[in-house]
């Protein structure tokens, strides 16, 4: 039983609520007042805890187990199709000032606002007034210590979430550290450690409401939410996040994108170090060369695959420390360290298969949660892309909707085809069961970083691989990043979008003082990681694509190792940074061949309209909060691409 501080409410509750700190207690107690649960779950994070977890959500049909022998401990889930990705339009930071959330551009009456939505605390307050009363009504609100990064590592940072769902307890637990030993460590210094709050619930539509109840009643029943009024707000003042209405991915399991990206960016610029949007792996050359990479791409861009690759090269190898989000801080020796906050993989399942991802295929058979995948009468799991060989004319395929006899090339009466799974369905496994997870993955000081790639889906404009000039102009680098875009957001239209640091969902405040802030890192006794920018999406005439990616990109790690030691022979300088030499990159042995001269080619035409889009983009966005340095490189871009055309 859970009883507030002053007795007027009592709750029937599992778990040892004497370990809450003060300030914990307090949080539980706001939202136990708001939200009335029907009970209380103090999550230990134990293997027991998990299973009767796991035979809960089978009972009630939210998850089926794979029973095929070739799967462990694998789960596959459902969602209601009205909730099946991140909603940008609905994100939103909650400061007293507009400005510490949006540049001075983008403030600008008539022009919209591309980077972190705003709103005021107060005005956010009363939206969730309307929303959170009682919304917990006849459910469990599971209480989730976790750690973002090793438990006790100086790096991590601690949250507590409050959540009515057991499908994002289960998920949480694979994709963070959770339970006992987190909840000891807020207790054990001098003073209680920090937290973030983080409340989160699917949702309750208005019982007042007879169209919302009815809307209510179409829902897939083992999936509540409340699409309509979806709200995620993060608090990063109060250190606090509120997500209501959705039980996907990036919306409710907190600790993720609105934790690990944007509050910790907004901690990060308080505290001097970067939350990022970005892969963290080992690479060691044939020699035994260690060194250790950072890369930002765009959502679904190929981070995961890059992150455990199989390289091509002889004697290369690469570990895994993380596939999404980097925490990285100077150490007291000037070297720039990485840890991955997060404890698993929540990846992108069509598209994954031996020939992209061996390593995920192999790691997705233990201790997964399978999200909006199809389920087959063999008690396993299919998706576009996955096996060529699969015989599905044999097996019955049950669609992610719950088409009961799926078959490819199914359309819907306006003919639009019918996927076997959803474009966005994800696969959720520890990091631990990755086969090629680097040992450090779990080092408490992190992983020192020699460099870092920007990167996005470019099918033209962009060329292979390229360096920065130096520490600013890689900033600008990261700044001018454009892809095109793929399914991780369910609200996102356009074809080709800036993108900045892979960051533009993610920015927890003002994109014109990140800048800056980038760009103050740089100190005399710093070693700064040198920067690169790659495309492996450039297409020829017929939509090919030029470069054969996946274990081929070792190829490109060679490059950029043969930089970092400081090999000159292999680059020169063109007007957007250090190129390779056309025999910079090893590709004579690739077949087929590929043509480097295209790869490599910087055309002028494309980047003069490359830099307008570039510098419209940060004029426009940032106005009077555009850095002196970025204004530098702006002019500076202008005038290499001015001069080199007229040589021409
Ligand atoms: O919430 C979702 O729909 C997933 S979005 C996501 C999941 C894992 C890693 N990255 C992303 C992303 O959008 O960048
Ligand atoms: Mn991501």
């Amino acid at each position: 039983m859970w009883t507030s501080k002053d007795k007027s409410i009592s709750v029937e509750g599992k778990g040892d609520f004497s370990l809450l700190n003060a300030a914990v207690s307090d949080f539980l107690e706001q939202y136990v007042r708001t939200c009335s649960p029907s009970r209380l779950h103090l999550c230990d994070g134990s293997d027991e805890e998990n299973k009767k977890l796991c035979e809960l959500m089978r009972e009630s049909g939210m998850v089926r187990p794979l029973t095929s022998k070739e799967y462990t401990n694998c789960w596959s889930v459902r969602t209601d199709p009205t909730d099946v990705a991140r909603l940008e339009s609905k994100t939103l930071i909650c400061t007293p000032k507009e400005e510490q959330v949006v540049a001075e551009g983008a403030r600008h009456p008539g022009t919209p606002n591309m980077l972190g939505k705003w709103m005021s605390e107060e005005q956010m307050d009363a939206q969730m007034k309307d929303r959170l009363p009682r919304c917990m009504k006849g459910r469990v609100m599971y209480i989730i210590p976790f750690s973002m990064g090793p438990v006790g590592s100086p790096l991590a940072k601690i949250g507590i979430q409050l959540t009515d769902s057991p499908y994002v307890v289960a998920s949480m637990r694979v994709m963070t550290r959770i339970g006992t030993p987190v909840i000891k460590t807020l207790n054990t210094g001098a003073e209680p450690t920090e937290f973030v709050r983080c409340m989160h619930t699917v949702g309750r539509p208005d019982p007042a409401d007879p169209a919302e109840v009815q809307k209510a009643k179409m829902r897939l029943p083992t999936w509540p939410c409340d699409p309509e009024r979806v709200l995620i707000a993060h608090y990063p003042m109060r250190r606090e996040i509120v997500s209501y209405g959705s039980g996907y991915g990036g919306n409710s399991l907190l600790g993720k994108k609105c934790f690990a990206l944007r509050i910790a960016s907004w901690i990060g610029k308080e505290e001097g170090w970067l939350a990022e949007h970005m892969l963290i792996m080992r690479v060691q050359n044939p020699e035994g060369d260690v060194r250790y990479v950072a890369a930002a791409f765009p959502s679904a861009c190929g981070k995961t695959n890059l992150a455990m690759m199989e390289p091509s090269l002889p004697g290369w190898d690469v570990k895994c420390v993380g596939d999404d989000i980097a925490w990285l801080k100077f150490d007291n020796e000037g070297r720039l360290r990485a840890i991955n906050p997060e404890n698993g993989f929540f990846g992108v399942a069509p598209g994954t298969s031996l020939k992209t991802n061996p390593n995920a295929m192999e790691m997705v058979h233990r201790n997964t949660i399978f999200t909006n995948v199809a389920y087959t009468e063999r008690g396993d799991v299919y998706w576009e892309g996955m096996d060529p060989t699969y015989d599905l004319n044999n097996t019955k395929v049950i669609s992610w909707r719950g088409i009961p006899h799926w078959k490819p090339g199914m359309c819907t009466m306006d003919g639009e085809v019918i996927t076997a799974a959803h474009p966005n369905s994800r696969f959720c496994t520890p990091l631990s069961e990755c086969p090629v997870v680097d040992p450090l993955y779990n080092s408490a000081e992190g992983v020192p970083i020699d460099a870092i790639i920007f990167g996005g889906r470019r099918p033209d404009t962009i060329p292979l691989v390229f360096e920065s000039f130096n520490w600013p102009h890689g900033v600008f680098l990261g700044s001018a990043m454009r892809s095109e875009t793929t399914k991780a957001a369910a609200d996102v239209t356009e074809k080709l979008r800036h993108d900045p640091f892979a960051m533009r969902p993610f920015f927890g405040y003002n994109f014109g003082e990140y800048l800056q802030h980038w760009l103050n890192l740089e100190k005399p006794g710093r070693k700064m990681p040198s920067i690169f920018h790659v495309n492996w999406f450039l297409r020829g005439e017929q939509n090919e694509f030029l470069w054969p990616g996946f274990g081929e990109n070792a190829r490109i790690l060679e490059w950029i190792f043969k930089r970092l030691n400081g090999d000159s022979s292999v680059a020169r300088a063109s007007p957007i940074g250090m190129l390779p030499t056309n025999s910079g990159i090893r590709s004579n042995d690739l077949s087929p061949s590929v043509d480097m001269d295209r790869l490599l080619n910087v055309d002028h035409k494309l980047w003069l309209k490359e830099e307008e889009a570039i510098r419209s983009f940060l004029e426009g966005q940032l106005g009077k909060d555009c850095p002196a340095g970025i204004v530098e490189q702006i002019h500076s871009l202008r005038e290499r691409l001015a001069n080199t055309c007229s040589e021409e």
